[in-house]
């Protein structure tokens, strides 16, 4: 081992020679994203010294107000992955519609779905935020992609993981073989292996969710979230953590245990599945937490199961240790109440 540790390409490297088959394309792919999220980390760790905070007057697909730093992170990773000659197409929570290869950049085998800057509403207090993405092969034949190529299972996903942009900046990824976590030294600018083979708690003592809309929740989120609450001689007594930053409280919850719910509300008639995205938030996150051996369900379906139906589509969400996730599904398909 080098005097600095393993590198996140040194990792990547070693993985890639596991798979006998293996071009390197995967391997270049991933590298221009992590370049990506150095330049992003930069910008988001000067974020309050430079004019790059606020908004830029625009609304994106998500009727969100868009801030200069999500535009310049969406701005980036499609710049960057352009170039890499690896993909046929990506999607970007900041755009409506699939983001075609430029005509004469080289087109590639993979699609990368994306959320390029999560929980930048908490950017000017200065709270961690992240990006997330998600990598698939491409399925359909031919040079060009079909819709087909995005709307796929998170079974299907070749890679996934996420950018912190917090204290440190991490980077945590899945191939499929374990999950790894690095942490940027701004010194060398190399992402370190800090986290080899992260195992998530089978049972933890946090429960995290934005308990402000409990009037808007079914009964069976009430009656789970209730069943956490309760003080009971046979299970621990849960503390409720919410940064209301999604990559943040996934973290925590991967490396500390316990669970992270977004659940189905009646708050916005327009988000009647939740406020978090299928392809780009919550099935790379569920990639990740099973490959941790946790496990991340809507409360009655694996999430990772779900047949994509649209480019933004919104679930509910429970993510995070076995003993906790599966609790839930009990109280969600009627065993417990
Ligand atoms: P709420 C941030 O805006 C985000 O998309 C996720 O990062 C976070 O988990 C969620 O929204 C917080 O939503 O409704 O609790 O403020």
């Amino acid at each position: 081992m080098s005097e600095i540790g393993i590198t996140v390409t040194q990792h990547l490297l070693g993985q890639q020679a596991e798979h006998g088959g293996a071009t390197g394309a995967f391997t270049r792919l991933l590298n221009e994203l992590i370049l990506s999220a150095k330049i992003i980390s930069r910008e988001v760790t000067k974020a309050g010294l430079v004019e790059i905070l606020g908004f830029t007057g625009a609304r994106n697909v998500q009727d969100e107000q868009v801030r200069k730093l999500d535009v310049y992170a969406h701005d980036i990773i499609i710049r960057r992955l352009c170039h890499s000659g690896h993909l046929c197409v990506m999607a970007s929570e900041e755009d409506a519609d699939p983001i075609e290869i430029p005509r004469g950049f080289q087109v590639g085998n993979y699609v990368l779905m994306f959320d390029p800057l999560d929980g930048s509403s908490n950017i000017d207090a200065n709270v961690s935020i992240g990006t997330i993405f998600s990598i698939l092969r491409k399925k359909s034949p031919g040079v060009g992609y079909q819709m087909s190529d995005l709307l796929q299972p998170g079974f299907q996903q070749v890679a996934a993981g996420y950018f912190l942009y917090g204290s440190s900046t991490m980077m945590v990824y899945t191939t499929g073989a374990g999950v790894s976590g690095f942490t940027l030294d701004p010194s060398v600018g190399e992402f370190l292996l800090s986290h080899p083979n992260i195992e998530i708690p089978s049972r933890g003592k946090i429960f995290s969710a934005n308990v402000g809309y409990w009037d808007y929740w079914s009964q069976e989120t009430k009656n789970y979230i209730d069943y956490l609450r309760r003080p009971d001689q046979n299970k621990p007594v849960y503390s409720c953590r919410y940064i209301g930053s999604l990559v943040a409280d996934f973290h925590r919850t991967l490396l500390y245990g316990g669970v992270f719910l977004y659940p189905a509300d009646s708050k916005d008639p327009k988000k009647p599945h939740g406020k978090l995205r299928l392809l780009y938030e919550c099935s790379p996150l569920a990639f990740v937490c099973e490959q941790a051996g946790g496990a991340a369900t809507t409360g009655r379906e694996r999430i990772m199961e779900i047949m994509p139906q649209e480019l933004h589509q919104r679930v509910p969400i429970i993510i995070g240790s076995p003993e906790e996730v599966y609790m839930a599904e009990q109280f969600y398909d009627g065993r417990l109440s």
